[in-house]
This record gives structure tokens, C-alpha cells and sequence, in this order.
């Protein structure tokens, strides 16, 4: 019961989804039609008006698609598309069929024009003459892909075409990750043929995306490079500002705000607020609410602002500051970490990380990661572990403890060590403290480690996920497995009992998980280390568990119950 970290719901792929390939052979998707089901490079918007309109914005299951049935244009100004609940047995199994492969709704993606048109999404103050400087470079956008839905692909690769300046786009460097979906074959190449500035580099074996980035960099002409994901839509007027603060600043780094994309009815949800980049110890990437000390920065919340991280997959950078950085550590696979890595590299080597407010890419969110990962290796922890080697310092720690200190084969990282020293960047404390001052460190806890239960024969430890779908919810219980991960807790200065931003809670009902808010009361708990007993502050009762090891309780203390009596792992109140 150990959390299983991984994108973008921190579930590891399912190993027992079938391959795509095999869902392929069932049912040809669209995409392995003659007539690919996307735009015809005329611009014709009709292309994908197959299915009739229904009543109330629910749509009917599309007849033949040759058939010009209607003129309605699904999902149009990002508006949503859903779908009715009677579908016939047919359309329910292609539409379950596409969420099984993709992780979002194919099927509704089919519907929707690949050159759908967006809300605009910036603030007046983006828009002002001379907001921008008049020369910018121009950027090759490189786009990784390991088996994308085709619509989505192309409408990903259409909305940089029909968005970008045509003299701010050098090329589209689409790079196929090894994929084995049919239509990422020829029809892919024959499609782009129509369009001269997208050039398609192939993996010739399974790479990951953080080496797919690394060899369309290698194929990249232009002096910036911008990263997208392949399930992603720019909207008007993304670029320019991307361009203008590298511009001003080579070493400055730049993501905009990431807007959502529904992973089921394909609705562009343009956010008027925004937020920051940051992790946890569990070199989880999160997002925040922009500090206080940075807000005072500016006078438009339109402007560009510091962020510790990235989340990874939008952003642009001066190819010779990312060259200059050692670009990524090419020993990282598949998935994850590349994003910290980028980011504390950036800060603690000289250049600035930013978010820029006036730039808004939508992105398909996903709640599990539809294709294979590697079998056999954790490939998150691998990733994980060589950026802590390198990067973390004296911190690392925090990391290791909450894998149970098992760090296991996690390759060479000499030559990146080597580079940091060569380029002589800050240690990370100086990030922590003048880039990330917000991040509570685990070496402030009193005790930290798993909290054992003593009575019951004293195998019983507290459990909880801590995930944001568990705030709210009560706190669990499961024998201790010394391994970290969901074990893992701090009892801080102030008494809180929290891992990351989660807290436990006691309100008189059950004992809950809830986001720290760092003014004691209902999440203020006082450990004696001699009796063994956690005592609530507010209630004045002790933490205790049921006979049958499954549940919390809150009881008048005792210190002769051993049910009452707790263990923290490491306990150091100097
Ligand atoms: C986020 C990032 C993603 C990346 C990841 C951490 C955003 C919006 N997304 O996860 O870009 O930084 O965190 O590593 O910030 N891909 C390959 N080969 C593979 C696996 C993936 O080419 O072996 C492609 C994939 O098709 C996609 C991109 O890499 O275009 C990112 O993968 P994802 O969408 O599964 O990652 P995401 O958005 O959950
Ligand atoms: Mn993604």
C-alpha cells in the first residue's frame, strides 16, 4: 500500500491493459481509415461535421462519415462535447475503446475540427502595442509523441501552424517515440508532406520522452526551442511572449500557463488565474498559488513571474543556454524528473525560470498514463535518485527516506556531477532559500519515519496516500512496511503531524486528512516520547487504534493502553 508514483495520478501503468497494437487489429480507429477523419489541408472547417446535431448541445452518435450531415462543428470555441447516454453497443465500444488507448475520449476528439477555434484567453495587457519587442527569434517547436490519438496529434501540430507567426517558426520537429499505432506509419508522413515546415524524426527503439527530446534537439535549426506535448492546443498570440523574455534574457527560461484541456469532453477551460511550480520530498512536481513575495513584484498580473519549477512538457528555451546546461541527463527513461532537473539547474546555474501569463497552451490532463513503461525497473525512482545525486546536496536525504532508503541501480552520474562543477552552479540550499522558501524541509521536524502503533503485538503503522483525492477523508492504518511512501510522516515544530502539505486533523468526528493550515488547533498534536501517547491539542484526547487494526480513534487518554501508545521512527527534539 505503498504510493505508486507516476503520471499523472501517480498510478504506474497498468500491465494489464492490452497492447495498443492488439486493440488496433479489433477495431481500425479513424486513423487507419483511407481518408484520414482530420482536416483537409484546404482548411476546409466542415472536414468533421459527421455526426447530426442532437438536442441541448448532447450530441447523436455519428452515421456514415462520408455523409455531409450537418454543418455543426463540435467543440468550437473549446466548448464541450458530450456525449448522450443511450449510445448504441457500437459507439459505446469505440468510445471505450478509445479511453482504454488514450486515457481520454478518442471518440470525441474524432468529432472535433483539428483546427477547432480556441477562446482567447490573455489578459488586455498582453495585448497592448509594443508589448513585445519587434525582432524575435525564431523557435523550432519539437513535439514527442509515443502513441498519440491522430486528432489529437494533429490538432496539436495544427494549432502551432495556424497560431505561430510564420517568420517565428523555423519547423515542427515531430519526433515518434517508437510507436506502433498504425496510423503514426505512413499516413503520418503522407499527411505532413503538405506541410513543409513539419519534419518527423523517428526513434529507431523505445526512448522515453526525455531522450525523444533530446534527439529532435539534435535535428532543431533554430536559436530557441520550444517543447510541447503531443495532446496539446496553443492558443492566439502563445508565442510572441515566449520569445520576448528569451530575448531580453537568454539564460531566461519560459512555460505559459498551462490550461486544461477535459480529458473527456474535450472542453478548453481557459483559467483566468494561474499558478507556480513546485515539488515535494517525494520530488513530486505541484502547483501553488503565485507568493505573496512575488505578487509584490508587479503591478499586472499579466507579467511574467518566478517559478521554482516546471511542470515539464510546455516551455521554450535559447538552445545554446539549454546546450551550456548539459540540456537533460540523458540516462533519465521513459518518464518524470526531467522537469526538476531542468529547473533547479536553471536557477542554481545562472538563469531564471518564468511563467508567462500572457501565453496559454491547453493540455489534455490525463488521470493515468496509457502506454507501457519499462517492466521490472521503477524507472521514476531511477530518474529520481540520479537527480538527487546530483543536484540535491545534503538534501537528498529527504528524498531517500521516503523511498526507504533503497536507492537502488541507479546507473553513472560522475559526468553530470562534473558538469555542475564545471559550470559552477549554487548549492541547492541557496535555492531552497531564495527560490523555494516556501517548501517545509523534513530536517525542521521534531520526528519523522513511520508512526507505530505499540499495542496489538505493534506491527500496525499509520498509512495514508496524502494525496489530494484523500484530503478530507480519514487517515488509515496498515502494517508497517518500512518502506517510506505512505508510512512516511514529520511531526513538526509546531505540532503538526503532516507529510507535504497534509495534515492530520481531529474535529471531533474522525481523524482526517486535510491541507495544512498551520494555525494549530485542529491539527495540533503533542507527543510525549515517554509515554508514548499523541495527544490532541484542542480535545485533550490520545490518538489510539480499534482492536481490529483498521481504524483511528480519538479516546480519553491512558497511558496504560498500549493501543494508545505510538512510536516515531526518529525522534530528535534538540
Ligand atoms: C508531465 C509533463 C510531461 C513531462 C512529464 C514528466 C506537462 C503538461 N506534461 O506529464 O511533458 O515533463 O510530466 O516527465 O507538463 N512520451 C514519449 N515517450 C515515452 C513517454 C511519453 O514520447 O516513452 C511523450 C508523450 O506522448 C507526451 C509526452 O512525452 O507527448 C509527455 O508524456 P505524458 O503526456 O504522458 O506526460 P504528462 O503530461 O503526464
Ligand atoms: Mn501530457
Amino acid at each position: 500500500y505503498t504510493e505508486q508514483r507516476g503520471p499523472p495520478a501517480d498510478t504506474n501503468p497498468d500491465p494489464a491493459l492490452p497492447a495498443p497494437a492488439a486493440l488496433l487489429k479489433k477495431t481500425p480507429e479513424p486513423s487507419s481509415a483511407k481518408e484520414p477523419p482530420a482536416a483537409a489541408p484546404s482548411g476546409d472547417s466542415h472536414e468533421n461535421a459527421g455526426p447530426e446535431e442532437g438536442v441541448g448541445g448532447v450530441l447523436v452518435p455519428p452515421r456514415d462519415p462520408d455523409e455531409d450531415s450537418s454543418s455543426v462543428q463540435y467543440g468550437e470555441m473549446g466548448k464541450p462535447v458530450v456525449l448522450p447516454a443511450n449510445l448504441s453497443a457500437d459507439v459505446k465500444k469505440l468510445v471505450d475503446e478509445g479511453w482504454q488507448k488514450n486515457a481520454f475520449n478518442q471518440y470525441v476528439s474524432d468529432l472535433i475540427s483539428v483546427h477547432r477555434k480556441l477562446p482567447d484567453p490573455r489578459d488586455q495587457w498582453c495585448k497592448e502595442p509594443g508589448r513585445y519587442l519587434e525582432k524575435l527569434p525564431a523557435t523550432s517547436v519539437i513535439i514527442c509523441f509515443h502513441n498519440e490519438a491522430w486528432s489529437v496529434l494533429l490538432r496539436t501540430v495544427h494549432s502551432v501552424l495556424d497560431r505561430s507567426p510564420p517568420h517565428l517558426l523555423k519547423e515542427i520537429i515531430l519526433v515518434d517515440d517508437f510507436s506502433d499505432m498504425a496510423h503514426t506509419k505512413r499516413q503520418l508522413e503522407d499527411y505532413m508532406a503538405m506541410y513543409p515546415k513539419v519534419k518527423i524524426v523517428r526513434a529507431s527503439k523505445r526512448e522515453g520522452l526525455i531522450r525523444a527530446r533530446l534527439l529532435g534537439a539534435k535535428h532543431a535549426t533554430a536559436p530557441v526551442l520550444t517543447y510541447l506535448d503531443s495532446h496539446c492546443e496553443c492558443t492566439t498570440g502563445w508565442l510572441e511572449p515566449l520569445l520576448d523574455r528569451i530575448t531580453r534574457d537568454r539564460t531566461t527560461v519560459v512555460c505559459p500557463v498551462i490550461d486544461s484541456i477535459e480529458d473527456d469532453t474535450f472542453e478548453y477551460k481557459g483559467k483566468g488565474s494561474y499558478q507556480v511550480g513546485g515539488f515535494n520530498w517525494n520530488l513530486q512536481f505541484n502547483w501553488h498559488a503565485v507568493p505573496e513575495r512575488e505578487r509584490k513584484k508587479h503591478k499586472n498580473s499579466a507579467e511574467p513571474v518566478w517559478s521554482p519549477t516546471m511542470a515539464g512538457g510546455l516551455f521554450s528555451i535559447d538552445r545554446a543556454f539549454f546546450e551550456k546546461l548539459g540540456t537533460y541527463d540523458s540516462g533519465f527513461d521513459i518518464w518524470g524528473g526531467e522537469n526538476l532537473e531542468l529547473s533547479f539547474k536553471t536557477w542554481m546555474c545562472g538563469g531564471t525560470l518564468e511563467i508567462v501569463p500572457c501565453s496559454h497552451v491547453g493540455h489534455i490532463f490525463r488521470k493515468r498514463s496509457p502506454y507501457k513503461w519499462r517492466s521490472g525497473v521503477n524507472v521514476l525512482k531511477r530518474n529520481s535518485v540520479r537527480l538527487s545525486e546530483v543536484w540535491l546536496d545534503e538534501y537528498a536525504k529527504y528524498y531517500y527516506q521516503r523511498i526507504g532508503n533503497d536507492l537502488g541501480d541507479y546507473g553513472n552520474v560522475s559526468s553530470r556531477k562534473e558538469l555542475r562543477k564545471k559550470l559552477g552552479c549554487k548549492p541547492f540550499k541557496w535555492y531552497l532559500d531564495n527560490i523555494y522558501p516556501e517548501l517545509f524541509i523534513p530536517g525542521e521536524a521534531v520526528a519523522s519515519g513511520e508512526v507505530r502503533n505499540l499495542g496489538l503485538g505493534g506491527k500496525t503503522c499509520l498509512d495514508s496516500p496524502a494525496r489530494k483525492a484523500d484530503l478530507h477523508k480519514p487517515a488509515g492504518l496498515y502494517p508497517c512496511h518500512n518502506q517510506g511512501g505512505n508510512q512516511y510522516w514529520m511531526l513538526s515544530k509546531s505540532g503538526e503531524i503532516r507529510r507535504d502539505e497534509t495534515c492530520l486533523d481531529y474535529a471531533g468526528q474522525e481523524v482526517i486528512l486535510y491541507p495544512c493550515h498551520g494555525s494549530k488547533g485542529n491539527q495540533f498534536w503533542q507527543y510525549n516520547s515517554d509515554t508514548h501517547l499523541i495527544q490532541h491539542g484542542s480535545s485533550k484526547k490520545c490518538l489510539a487504534i480499534s482492536s481490529n487494526k483498521q481504524k483511528l480513534l480519538m479516546e480519553e487518554c491512558d497511558i496504560s493502553n498500549q493501543q494508545q501508545q505510538w512510536k516515531f521512527q526518529n525522534y530528535d527534539p534538540s
